[in-house]
């Protein structure tokens, strides 16, 4: 038997016999596909923003163009760079969801996690495994991977949040269980916000509830008590990249809300210019109050209340409050498996006193 040829790297076209016998052969030599081992992360992904006046008027549209029906009424973000996927980034998926006074989302489960950041409208419900969980905006409610789920609005006024999910990460992994509850809504069976009564009191956590979840057992964490944290470290020096930016934890254990997804929320300064730093790992960023930019590979991002905002792993990024008044963003992140994994770098930018230079600004909608 001859021994094989070892190709020379110019040998690498792969029009050859040898060559050709391979890939009918379904092979590949890795010399001909070594340059996919990029000395850093190189996403498909690009930066994006969905602008809250495009999404608000088709989200508007949506309730009457559409009925819930079997499904949930809820616009999913596309990244344009992800060839037609169904991811926000290559690992999340932010969508819109609007629920109509009387209407009710029906009940079903799945593996992907999911989290609810609210956008408008007081006093609409999620149930989580038979207990309700009253929406406020700015709250952020927590699905968790394979708990029964159901929307409703008894209100009379329309309800509008942010869904997150680990949707693109789950089926990279060929995970994805995913199925309807025979029953429209489950019966209740704890009390309302019970998660929050028992959980909800910062470092106080019951002693007769033994061990505890991968995902936080708190399914609610209320708008009022951010605030008040964010507004208690207003005055104090904080991250240079991040401002007051505060991790949404685990009651019990420290830790992400969910396993897959971390959740932050920063508050950025009335004319606070941050530092640019990259990391590794995606975010989605949602901003909830005020005016400003973000500038992410040389590219301006200007936003306001309601943008939602995709930032690719490794991209330099850096934001800035440019409004009248403070601006607060809430951010979901994939961060959790990041780090689980050991992936975790993060890297400031050290030139032109930790500012890019602004090549480009995003035209939304356009790109
Ligand atoms: C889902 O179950 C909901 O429960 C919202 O409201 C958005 C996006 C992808 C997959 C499942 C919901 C979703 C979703």
């Amino acid at each position: 038997m001859n021994a094989l040829t070892i190709p020379k790297p110019e040998a690498n076209s792969g029009e050859d016999a040898f060559h050709r016998r391979i890939h009918q052969n379904h092979m590949f030599g890795l010399w001909e596909i070594a340059s996919q081992m990029t000395p850093h992360p190189q996403p498909q992904m690009l930066p994006w923003l969905w602008d809250w006046k495009t999404t608000e008027s088709l989200v508007r549209e949506s309730g009457t163009a559409v009925p819930v029906g079997e499904e949930r009424r809820a616009m999913q973000l596309f990244n344009p760079g992800l060839s037609g996927a169904w991811a926000t980034t290559n690992t999340l998926i932010a969508a819109v969801q609007v629920l109509l006074p009387g209407e009710v989302a029906r009940s079903h489960r799945h593996t992907p996690a999911a989290l609810r950041f609210i956008l408008e409208g007081s006093g609409a419900y999620t149930a989580v495994e038979g207990e309700r969980v009253m929406m406020e905006p700015g709250d952020l409610i927590l699905t968790p991977s394979w708990t029964w789920h159901d929307h409703g609005n008894e209100t009379n006024e329309t309800v509008v949040w942010m869904d997150g999910l680990d949707v693109p990460l789950v089926k990279a992994l060929n995970t994805m269980f995913f199925n309807m509850n025979p029953k429209q809504q489950p019966p209740l069976t704890e009390p309302i916000n019970g998660s929050q009564r028992l959980y909800g009191h910062g470092r106080l956590s019951p002693t007769w509830i033994k061990g505890t979840t991968l995902h936080s057992p708190l399914l609610l964490y209320a708008w009022s008590q951010t605030l008040e944290a964010l507004d208690a470290l207003r005055d104090r020096e904080a991250s240079p990249f991040e401002g007051v930016a505060l991790e949404y934890t685990h009651p019990v254990t420290g830790g992400p809300v969910l396993p897959t997804i971390g959740c932050q929320v920063q508050l950025i300064r009335k004319g606070e210019a941050l530092q640019a730093r990259r990391v590794t790992g995606t975010s989605i960023f949602c901003v909830v109050q005020g005016t400003g930019h973000s500038v992410i590979s040389g590219k301006s991002f200007a936003w306001t209340r309601g943008d939602i905002l995709a930032l690719p792993s490794w991209a330099l990024h850096e934001h800035a409050c440019t409004g009248p008044q403070d601006a607060i963003l809430f951010c979901m992140t994939d961060r959790p498996v990041i780090k689980a994994l050991g992936f975790w770098r993060e890297e400031a930018y050290a030139d032109n006193g930790g500012h890019q230079k602004v090549s480009e600004e995003f035209q939304p909608g356009k790109g």
